[in-house]
């Protein structure tokens, strides 16, 4: 298990909590994605460690950017 947390900007509502959570949600080995609306930090759960470009890329997917890691 892996559990590293991120920083995210441009969420502003639960509705941009809810396409960040479903975008990572999808990447494999992802098993847990908790967001913090408030201080823009997600923490993502997987079975193994995650490439940072992975979780870049579905950040961006979901229409956010990817800050820190
Ligand atoms: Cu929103």
């Amino acid at each position: 298990m892996a559990t590293k947390t991120y920083q995210v900007q441009g969420m502003t509502c639960g509705h941009c909590v809810s396409a960040v959570s479903s975008e990572l949600g999808a990447v494999a080995g992802v098993t847990d994605v908790q967001v913090d609306l408030a201080s823009g930090q997600v923490t993502v759960t997987s079975d193994a460690p995650l490439e940072t470009e992975t979780v870049r890329a579905a950040v961006d997917e979901a229409g956010f950017e990817l800050v820190g890691a």
